[in-house]
């Protein structure tokens, strides 16, 4: 048995010389070069304790080092748990401790105040990479050795753990195992018709599943190249349209995008293919993309427990306001959530979702994890319908579920920390159409009549308890929440209420 992920990532890849990544300085790494940085992070990890099934949790800026990183990690057998670099310290210390990671690899900046900090979590090894690629991890990978017999693993041996926050309670960890991740890419590279000559443009983090297994495992298992930019930006973006093929964005990326004169059918003309998804694409957005470019954008469906789902075809029409059909190998259903039964064409019922790409389970969650699972499918929360020529919509969420940006904020989470704020009574937290992050975060807020609380108060109050995209855009004030005849909070009629509020 070898590594089933890193082999087949490997198996259709061909010449090693090619050329793997362009840094956005120029820099230029090849395949052979890839194998043998990701070899000495193997080496130096092992070397560290990295034992096979070990966590290893990173928390770091975007850089090449980070994909040597990841790769090492997989390679010597471990299980790679990527943090969003927004997340505060509370939020760190506790995947920390929940995963009970053997090694945390962290930005020297943040070394400080965070190395206690995971030491009292019971990690025994804080090692650091920073943005421009050094630190003490990336000096131990320099001095191990350049070759390494990666750790067998077979297809259901765990190799990423990404947590994801619930609509009750704290974030769960979806274990994905090696193949989970080697089908979905396996799956993208043949519906997207990745070849070796496929230039990506990477702007996307690479802590999420989008920007990590997405695009890089796609470019990897095609053998395929990526010019790999530290963040978004639209004008550095359209710039490498010129020598590009593919680009992968959430849905305000191409949003800012329209929004650039120099978006034109010209500078775009070298591209074959605009991916969309992590968050529902305005199929205004679709249709005005269209006008200025002459290309269809193809949105596609997934989530961090299952990967990609569904996708708009290559050939055939990619339908603006729909997320396509199945990838080759998985199933999706809709259900009656009254009847529990399969819907017929054109019903809304909950989106059902079974194949190889669907995840292992919740780490230490058991209870969570069958709660999730019906016959075997994974319950995903999002609502839709299958259309009659097949294409399937997403048409709302049964979860309490707010995107903005791409990034997923769960309601209860940012009520929970401003119902403990003094002179809170009670809040809700709903998601408002916003022209730029689709939705804007917003908390609507009952104060005790003698509190002196404003909008600013509040914000300032989640800041280092709550990363800043989850904190509200905004906060309203009122009486009372509206209730139904249960108790319940009726969210419907503040998002109706205040629909305007972002103006679009
Ligand atoms: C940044 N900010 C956001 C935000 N991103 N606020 C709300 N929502 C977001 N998504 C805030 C920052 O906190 C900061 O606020 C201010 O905006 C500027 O920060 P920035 O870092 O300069 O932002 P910017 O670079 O403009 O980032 C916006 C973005 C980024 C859209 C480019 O959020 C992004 O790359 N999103 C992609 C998310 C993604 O990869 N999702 C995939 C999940 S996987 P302040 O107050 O401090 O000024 C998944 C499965 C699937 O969903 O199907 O793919
Ligand atoms: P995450 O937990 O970050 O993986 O987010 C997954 C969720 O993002 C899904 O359950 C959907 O609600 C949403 N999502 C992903 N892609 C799309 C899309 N193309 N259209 C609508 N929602 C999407």
């Amino acid at each position: 048995m070898t590594s089933h992920l890193v082999d087949t990532l490997r198996a259709r890849r061909g010449d090693a010389s090619r050329l793997f990544i362009e840094t956005a300085d120029g820099a230029r790494i090849t395949y052979a070069e890839a194998d043998r940085r990701s070899a000495q992070y193997a080496n130096a990890l092992v070397a560290l304790g990295l034992r096979p099934g070990d966590r290893l949790a990173l928390q770091v800026e975007k850089s090449v080092e980070a994909v040597f990183a990841y790769l090492g990690t997989v390679r010597a057998g471990g299980v790679f748990l990527p943090l969003n670099t927004a997340y505060t310290p509370p939020e760190v210390a506790y995947f920390l401790g929940d995963a009970q990671a053997g090694v945390f690899v962290c930005d020297p900046a943040s070394e400080a105040v965070l190395a206690p900090i995971a030491r009292a979590e019971g990690v025994a090894q804080v090692v650091t990479l920073g943005a421009d690629g050094q630190g003490t991890l990336r000096a131990a990978a320099d001095a191990s050795r350049t070759s390494f017999a990666d750790v067998p693993r077979g297809p259901d041996d765990l190799a990423a753990l990404l947590y994801t926050s619930g609509t009750t309670g704290r974030s769960k960890g979806a274990m994905l195992t090696h193949d989970n991740l080697a089908s979905n890419a396996l799956a993208l590279v043949d519906t997207w018709r990745f070849t070796p000559d496929d230039v990506l443009i990477h702007a996307l983090p690479i802590f999420h599943t989008h920007g990590l297994f997405v695009a890089i495992n796609a470019t990897l298992a095609a053998g395929s190249s990526m010019i790999f930019l530290p963040k978004f930006d639209p004008e550095r973006v359209i710039a490498l349209m010129g020598r590009a093929s593919v680009l992968m964005g959430v849905p305000t990326f191409y949003v800012r995008l329209l929004k650039s004169p120099n978006l034109t059918p010209e500078a775009s003309s070298h591209m074959r293919l605009f991916i969309s998804g992590s968050a529902p694409l305005l199929a205004e957005t679709h249709r005005e993309w269209r006008m200025r470019t002459g290309h269809a954008i193809l949105e596609r469906y997934g989530m961090t427990e299952t990967g990609m789902n569904t996708s708009n075809p290559y050939e055939g029409e990619r339908l603006a306001g729909t997320v396509g059909f199945p990838l080759p190998g998985v199933s999706l259903r809709v259900m009656s959530p009254e009847s529990g039964e399969a819907l017929g064409a054109g019903e809304i019922g909950m989106i059902e979702v079974k194949g190889p790409n669907v995840f292992k389970g919740y780490w230490r969650m058991p209870e969570k994890t069958a709660a999730e699972f019906h016959d075997g499918w994974f319950v995903t929360g999002d609502l839709g319908l299958i259309g009659p020529d097949g294409y399937m919509q997403i048409v709302g969420r049964g979860k309490d579920l707010v995107i903005s940006g791409g990034y997923n904020v769960y309601p209860k989470e940012i009520e929970t920390e401003i119902d403990a704020l003094p002179g809170v009574v009670e809040s809700a937290v709903i998601g408002l159409a916003h022209p730029d992050f689709g939705e804007g975060v917003t908390a609507v807020v009952v104060a005790r009549p003698d509190a002196t609380l404003d909008e600013k108060a509040v914000i300032d109050a989640l800041e280092g308890r709550l990363a800043r995209y989850k904190c509200p855009k905004r906060v309203i004030f009122v009486d009372d929440l509206p209730r139904n005849t249960m108790g319940k909070v009726q969210k419907n009629l503040l998002r109706e209420q205040y629909k305007g509020l972002y103006g679009s």
